[in-house]
């Protein structure tokens, strides 16, 4: 039974702790969505608060919050969940509301924002606010400036959002684990004025890497550079979804990198500039023109783009082993290895095995059998022909007459006439080889170019 003086202590502290934050009780505490879908989810239009034009997370969503009285508040729930790297790969990791990474959260420049976090982990957690200018106490480092959440408990975090730009959110609490595990998402500050650099799309993803040996559900957690899943919102290709713009528009994505590694992002058929970063924006002078950004760890990226090229333009990042998945690691180089004789061996052994590499590693459109949960090294066709990609890469699908808030997949572009690059009957003159006798180069010459023919391995 409380005592007059408790009572009245109690009653005083939340008193001047409402004066000073607005601080709830546990009554208040908004509902908590999920979502269990793994495709991109349409923009979520503000029904509440200043006006602003949403984001698009690609394979996400966006976090509903409510109003309570000048406050926004949203409510994370961190958890374990299941995510589908692509079909045929499920991985058992943590997140937030049903997903990794957990849902972006939207909000304006001045917002007053509020966000319950529940731990439902089996160890304790915080969220840390990456990048945003907070109170220190609002910073989320667990032991350095709060007490963890503990499983089972509710947290309120309470800031005012001051810059606009993008920003990221994970735990600072046993982080190589719960990051490892998947536990992150994106914080988008929307400008007060809708007039500063607006675009008419606005993509964002955070890029997540793990190692798991095909076969297996969970990453090892304590792995420190050797990683085989390099994944855009904890999706691979073919299981990113395309970026669907139309023609003209003016485009931003917004990419996060909570992997342990750089990743140059590279977008094919346009000139981009960046525009900010999580310490903000580039101002426009400071700005330069790339086909690449480079985006390290730990930090954001965000380019502006004009799209005035029709077509369908790969967009991936340009380490080309982060375009691969899990069965592309570890192999043996080959080329130029016969292995008649030893294959044959090993088929008696194991006869789905398939001797493979002496030419090169293109597949056409053969399949190697696999393991259960886990993807080809790479894979994915188009109306030309296999891709043989995996991992961090998709397509942006510019094309003409789409609708303004339209983010389906277009289907493949229709190039015009005269347009694809095409092959002539005549064959190419003989190289002129300066380290051979007269007659040797026609010789080897010959040899060269059936060589050159068998890498592609079509039917082999
Ligand atoms: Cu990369």
């Amino acid at each position: 039974m409380l005592s007059r003086r408790s009572f009245l202590g109690t009653a005083t502290a939340l008193a001047s702790a409402s004066l000073v934050s607005g601080r709830v009780q546990a009554a208040g505490i908004p509902e908590a969505p999920t979502m269990d879908k793994v495709a991109t989810q349409p923009p979520l239009h503000p029904s509440s608060g200043p006006e602003y034009r949403p984001v698009v997370t690609l394979n996400g969503w966006s976090l509903p919050w409510r109003m309570n009285g000048d406050w926004k508040e949203f409510h994370l729930v961190a958890e374990p969940v299941v995510r589908e790297f692509a079909e045929g790969m499920k991985a058992h990791l943590w997140g937030y509301n049903g997903q990794t990474p957990g849902p972006t959260i939207e909000a304006v420049e001045g917002d007053k924002v509020r966000i319950f976090v529940t731990n439902k982990l089996p160890e304790y957690t915080t969220v840390h606010w990456h990048g945003m200018i907070l109170p220190s106490g609002m910073d989320g480092v667990g032991g350095l400036t709060q007490p963890h959440i503990n499983p089972g408990k509710t947290f309120v975090y309470e800031f005012q959002v001051k810059h606009s730009g993008t920003f990221m959110y994970h735990p600072h609490a046993d982080e190589m684990v719960q990051m490892a595990m998947g536990m992150m998402g994106m914080f988008v500050v929307h400008p007060k004025d809708p007039g500063f650099r607006p675009v008419d799309r606005d993509f964002v993803f955070v890029m997540s890497s793990y190692d798991m040996d095909p076969g297996t559900y969970l990453p090892k957690v304590t792995e420190m550079t050797n990683f085989n899943m390099w994944s855009w919102n904890a999706r691979v290709f073919p299981g990113i979804d395309p970026l669907p713009v139309r023609l003209g528009d003016r485009v931003r994505v917004r990419i996060g990198n909570l992997t342990m590694t750089n990743h140059p992002i590279h977008l094919h058929g346009h000139s981009f500039s960046v525009s900010g970063t999580d310490g903000g924006w580039v101002p426009e002078s400071a700005q330069w023109p790339e086909t690449t950004i480079d985006v390290p760890v730990g930090a954001i990226r965000a380019f502006d783009v004009l799209a005035d090229n029709p077509g369908d333009w790969a967009f991936h990042c340009h380490k080309s082993h982060h375009t691969m998945n899990a069965m592309g690691h570890d192999l043996r180089t080959l080329i130029g290895v016969s292995k008649k004789d030893i294959a044959k061996a090993v088929k008696r052994l194991a006869p789905d095995s398939m001797a493979m590499g002496s030419t090169g590693m293109a597949m056409g459109e053969m399949e190697m059998p696999l393991p259960d949960n886990t993807l080809p090294m790479m894979t994915g066709s188009g109306q030309f022909g296999p891709i043989e990609m995996g991992g961090m890469f998709t397509v942006m699908k510019i094309r003409e007459g789409l609708g303004r808030d339209d983010y389906s997949d277009p289907g493949p572009y229709r190039f015009p006439k005269g347009t694809v690059a095409y092959e002539i009957e005549t064959p190419a003159a003989e190289p002129p080889r300066q380290d051979t006798q007269p007659n040797a180069g026609e010789r080897k010459g010959a040899k060269g170019t059936k060589g050159m023919k068998g890498m592609k391995m079509k039917g082999a």
